[in-house]
């Protein structure tokens, strides 16, 4: 039996499945991810600028970072690994899709169904909230970061926005977590894909299934901290291994 019949095996048989994404699902569809090559932006760290003190120390150069990252994914599309993760979402009401990523692309690939969409753990590039009202509006547009006086601006108090996104050190909303933990225990199936499961407490999430009973099944292209505990390991690129795991002849 080969590993990804052995998967196959372990999803037919599962009940409920949850899903946790990161960067390395969107990587085929041109979005960088954070800790491989293209890691890097003008020699800043991710880390780096996606923190609450770097956007108190320069808002200007944290949104330049964004403007770029928007801009970016804007022309990426969803990848055939977001296309069969949110076709199998549809079909079976016990499939959630838990992302790490905020490039959207999950929620493009799920658009025309409620059930596909996906629990984004860390926000969503397209969407600003407002550091004094706390605001939130959805936004696709052009971020024009040539100065400080020029940043986005809230338009019920004049406050200075910022992307609602989850940034190191901030804690996750607490209803997100929530409920993807209550997910990651319930399910007999944490399908990780493209993480390289450095950040937490996403990272915690598929040892809360496997502690649970459940099983782990891992799709990247090189080994993580998860690789070991894994029931199967799956090596090679999302695009074309989750497509097979979940072909049509998933489970009725
Ligand atoms: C918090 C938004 C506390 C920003 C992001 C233990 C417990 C709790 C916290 C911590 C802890 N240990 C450390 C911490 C602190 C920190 C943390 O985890 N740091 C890490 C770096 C050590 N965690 C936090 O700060 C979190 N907050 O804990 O708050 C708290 C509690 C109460 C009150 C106050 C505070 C917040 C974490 C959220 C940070 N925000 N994103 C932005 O995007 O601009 S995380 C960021 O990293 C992205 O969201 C990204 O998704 C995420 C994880 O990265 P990956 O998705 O895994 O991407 P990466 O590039 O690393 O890997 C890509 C993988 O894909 C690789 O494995 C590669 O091999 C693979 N791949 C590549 N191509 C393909 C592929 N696989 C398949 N196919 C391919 N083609
Ligand atoms: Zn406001």
């Amino acid at each position: 039996m080969t590993v990804m019949e052995r998967a196959r095996g372990i999803i037919r048989d599962a009940g409920h499945v949850v899903v946790l994404t990161g960067a390395g699902v969107s990587a085929e569809s041109g979005v960088p991810t954070f800790r491989g090559t293209g890691g890097l932006w003008k020699e800043h760290r991710a880390e780096d600028l996606a923190t609450p003190e770097a956007f108190v120390r320069d808002p200007r150069l944290v949104w330049e970072w964004y403007g770029w990252r928007r801009r970016v994914v804007s022309q990426c599309v969803p990848n055939a690994a977001h296309v069969a993760l949110a076709s199998a979402a549809r079909v079976h009401d016990d499939f959630r899709i838990v992302t790490q990523n905020v490039d959207g692309l999950h929620s493009v690939a799920a658009a025309d169904s409620p059930r596909a969409a996906p629990l984004e753990l860390h926000g969503c590039l397209f969407r600003l909230r407002c550091t004094r009202c706390g605001k939130r509006r959805d936004d696709r547009g052009v971020i024009d970061a040539t100065s400080r006086a020029t940043l986005p601006a809230c338009a019920a108090c004049e406050g200075l926005e910022r992307p609602d996104i989850v940034w190191f050190g901030e804690a996750l909303e607490p209803a997100v977590i929530g409920e993807a933990v209550a997910l990651a225990s319930a399910a007999d199936v944490c399908l990780v894909v493209g993480t390289s499961a450095v950040v937490h407490p996403a990272a915690g999430l598929a040892d809360l299934t496997r502690r649970r009973g459940g099983h782990v099944i891992e799709v990247n292209i090189t080994d993580t901290p998860l690789s070991g505990t894994a029931a199967v390991t799956l090596r090679g690129p999302a695009a074309v291994l989750v497509p097979e795991l979940l072909s049509p002849d998933f489970p009725e």
